[in-house]
């Protein structure tokens, strides 16, 4: 069965919230962003603003030289995240697959769900109004099979428009657009195409994917797929985190090896209790380094098998970090783990060898353990040595940035 998609974006939503609050602002040039007398960015224009050539990113002072009489906000945040909040509500009043993608942006999974409200189209002519009539704010829509052509959609239909695209339409109707229409192509991406003259999306799907995928490796394939307007890729829900990563700097730079590995082992077995407690296994371990000049440099490798040992993150961030300390010699002022590509555990337990059942059953104990009598009453070979560099709490080791270290 076909999907349908729907891509909900609000239209300057800072200023459009601003807006609401004050409604002198209507239908005037008005930016947030702050005073232009300061340095900084245009957050959000209105539309009036955008008809000088104001654009989000764009310097203050800028701003201001193109259209001197714009209203010039300094906005706050909290109102935004209110505002977020509600919007996302209403949505989730219309379907359960609902994939917020930030505060004022957000796809759902309507497949099926015309009956409802007697059309697709119909749902979000319901969705728009129901935005409007509680927040006062403008939204733009786009309806398609898929997640990209849904945001081009939405994105061509703006201001305030719905625009669905008939399946079996998707290629055509992306094909005359320029190719910074896509979303993904920056600048950069950019750029290289129209180096290789490609200008249109329509010329972006025709090229050879080999093409593609020799000048931007598996983004290629996926650009590919895109321009042709084929996009399979799920609504994710929230809550289902796409990785897990723990990472600390040090009070001082060092490269002292045990302290190094003690901490990758403390910062290891921290992912991997929050891997089992959510009840997910990684195939993705990714190291990172922060050296004594500020460069940052992360490390990956892909597993055979997902895992959810904190002994197989370990041991896999040694073997990065014996590799990238060979091939730098600087001091290490932070170091992190992190894993991604995040899976279900397999229910296939027959099929593991007993050394991972094994390995299982301890992790389990260890849990049980630490959930009971706390994160410190277990201490590895390895981890043993923090004990007499950090102070203990009931939590775990209590590290220098503690925020990044949870
Ligand atoms: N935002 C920001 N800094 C940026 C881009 C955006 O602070 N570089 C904020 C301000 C925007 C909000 O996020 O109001 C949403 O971003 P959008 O890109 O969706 O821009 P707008 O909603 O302002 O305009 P549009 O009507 O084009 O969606
Ligand atoms: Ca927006």
């Amino acid at each position: 069965m076909a999907r349908r998609i729907i891509h909900i974006d609000l239209d300057a939503f800072f200023v459009s919230v601003e807006q609401v609050l004050n409604p002198g602002l209507k239908g005037k040039p008005v930016v947030v962003g702050g005073k232009p007398d300061r340095r900084g960015v245009v957050a959000s224009a209105s539309y009036e603003a955008r008809a000088f050539g104001l654009r989000a990113g764009m310097p203050l002072i800028t701003a201001r030289r193109l259209c001197p009489q714009a209203i010039f906000i300094e906005g706050s945040f909290t109102k935004y995240r209110q505002a977020s909040q509600r919007f996302m509500a209403i949505l989730a009043d219309f379907s359960p697959y609902l994939e917020p993608v930030s505060l004022d942006e957000a796809y759902l999974d309507v497949t099926g769900f015309e009956s409802l409200h007697g059309s697709i189209h119909q749902m979000a002519l319901a969705i728009k109004q129901r935005i409007k009539d509680e927040l006062g704010l403008p939204s733009s829509i786009g309806i398609a099979s898929g997640k990209v052509v849904a945001k081009i959609a939405a994105d061509l239909s703006k201001p305030d428009g719905l625009m669905e695209i008939a399946i079996g339409e998707e290629r055509s109707s992306l094909a005359p657009l320029p190719i910074a229409k896509l979303p993904g192509i920056g600048k950069k991406t950019e750029r290289v195409l129209n180096g290789l003259g490609i200008n249109t999306i329509g010329q972006l799907a025709n090229m050879p994917p080999s093409a593609l995928k020799s000048h931007f490796g598996v983004y290629g394939e996926l650009l590919h797929r895109h321009a042709n307007g084929i996009d399979d890729r799920k609504i994710e829900t929230p809550g289902a985190a796409k990785s897990i990563s723990r990472e600390t700097t040090f009070s001082e730079d060092t490269r002292d090896p045990s302290l190094l590995k003690a901490t990758l082992g403390y910062l290891s077995e921290r992912v991997g209790a929050e891997l089992r407690c959510n009840n997910r296994q990684a195939g993705c371990i990714t190291l990172k380094l922060r050296y004594a000049d500020f460069t940052t440099i992360t490390r990956r490798h892909t597993l055979t098998r997902a895992t959810d040992a904190h002994q197989t993150i370990t041991s896999t961030g040694l073997k990065l970090l014996a590799r990238a300390l060979l091939q730098e010699k600087q001091l290490v002022r932070l170091i992190g783990i992190g894993v991604s590509n995040l899976t279900e555990p397999g229910r296939q337990l027959d099929m593991l060898d007993t050394s991972d059942q094994r390995l299982e059953q301890l992790n389990k104990a260890i849990d049980r353990i630490r959930k009971k009598y706390g994160f410190t009453a277990i201490q590895t070979g390895r981890t043993l040595p923090l004990k007499d560099i950090f102070p203990e709490s009931d939590d775990g080791y209590t590290l220098h940035t503690p925020s990044l270290s949870r």
